[in-house]
């Protein structure tokens, strides 16, 4: 095992670390998603790949859980941690510890929000305020001139990055266009079951009734398919009685607006795998890391979708 402090080499063996002579860990947020199981899958398939020595942990959507793996991480002495922080509060204490012991952090698609930028090297993922606002930007193109609407806001985990920016970056894209207003905001977790329930919900409410065009946008592709759920099972047509957007650009979501019951998906790359092995290189190289890096997303709607469903099957 090497040692590296901060982004600094300390050790003359460390500018010649090789793949094979480090120890990787990783600690998931959990397995909520369609996203999170291609980004599980990244990761370890990129690890052994170039066969690094990964220890996996999945904190099955528990911010203790994941304090915890990271507890054993730094007590079993791994050479560098990376993870998603399932919200963006409340790691201070831990990430002290892992500096104490000299062992360096990289999170990965989700931020920490903390003052004290030495707890971490550098972040890897999208840009959530971007994603929501691309959301936004596709509605209020989609609408034309009838810039009436009424949301119907499917939040992600409360209190997590993702969660925090796509409700900012929507809310920043409609800002200027007053017809469109969010009359209901709920958690759906990420997760279809959620999703589904909130939306159960949704669509006994009087806005929901009264509404002369609705739109329903989830912070996550899953929340959506859970919703589309919910409105068949109601009897509800997704397709002519809403406009339903979601985040992530997974393949049931491609496959939903193929099928004309979503209309549209902004993409966030969860294959970062390859990218983050790459930083962990460098890391162990005593290579100094830009503070953040950031994923390239596009938008897919029902032009696109269809003839890109086949390749985003073999992605994710
Ligand atoms: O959008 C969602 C997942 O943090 C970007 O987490 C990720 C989000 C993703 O569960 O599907």
């Amino acid at each position: 095992m090497k040692k590296v402090i901060m982004g600094l080499a300390v050790f003359a063996f460390a500018l010649s670390a090789s793949a094979a002579d480090y120890v990787v860990g990783f600690a998931q947020t959990g397995a909520e998603s369609m996203w999170r199981t291609a980004n599980t899958d990244s990761i370890k398939s990129e690890a052994a790949k170039r066969g690094i020595n990964l220890v996996f942990s999945d904190a099955q959507q528990k911010q203790e859980n994941q304090i915890r793996a990271i507890r054993s991480f730094i007590a079993q002495g791994v050479d560098i941690i990376g993870f998603p922080p399932i919200v963006e509060s409340g790691w201070e204490p831990v990430l002290q510890e892992a500096k104490e012991a000299g062992i360096p952090v990289i999170t990965t698609d989700r931020r920490v929000n903390t003052s004290d930028e030495s707890l971490f090297l550098t972040f890897l993922g999208s840009d959530f305020v971007a994603e929501g606002k691309m959301a936004a930007d596709w509605l209020i193109r989609e609408l034309g001139c009838n810039v009436q609407a009424d949301v119907f806001e499917l939040v992600g985990v409360v209190g997590a990055a993702p969660s925090i920016d796509r409700k900012k970056g929507f809310e920043d894209g409609i800002a200027n266009t007053p017809g469109i207003k969010i009359v209901k905001s709920q958690s759906g977790d990420f997760t279809r079951a959620k999703g589904k329930e909130v939306m159960e919900a949704f669509i006994k409410s009087p806005e929901w009734t009264n509404s002369k065009q609705r739109v329903v946008y989830g912070h996550n592709d899953d929340m959506v398919l859970g919703a589309i759920q919910a409105m068949e099972e109601a009897g509800i047509d997704p397709s002519s009685e809403a406009i339903l957007i979601g985040i992530d650009g997974v393949a049931d979501a491609f496959q939903a607006i193929v099928d004309g019951k979503m209309h549209c998906t902004i993409e966030c790359n969860p294959l970062l795998g390859p990218q983050f092995f790459d930083l962990v290189d460098q890391v162990m190289n005593g290579k100094t890391l830009p503070r953040e890096v950031f994923s390239v997303d596009g938008t897919y709607d029902y032009f696109c979708a269809p003839a890109l469903l086949p390749l985003r099957k073999t992605l994710y």
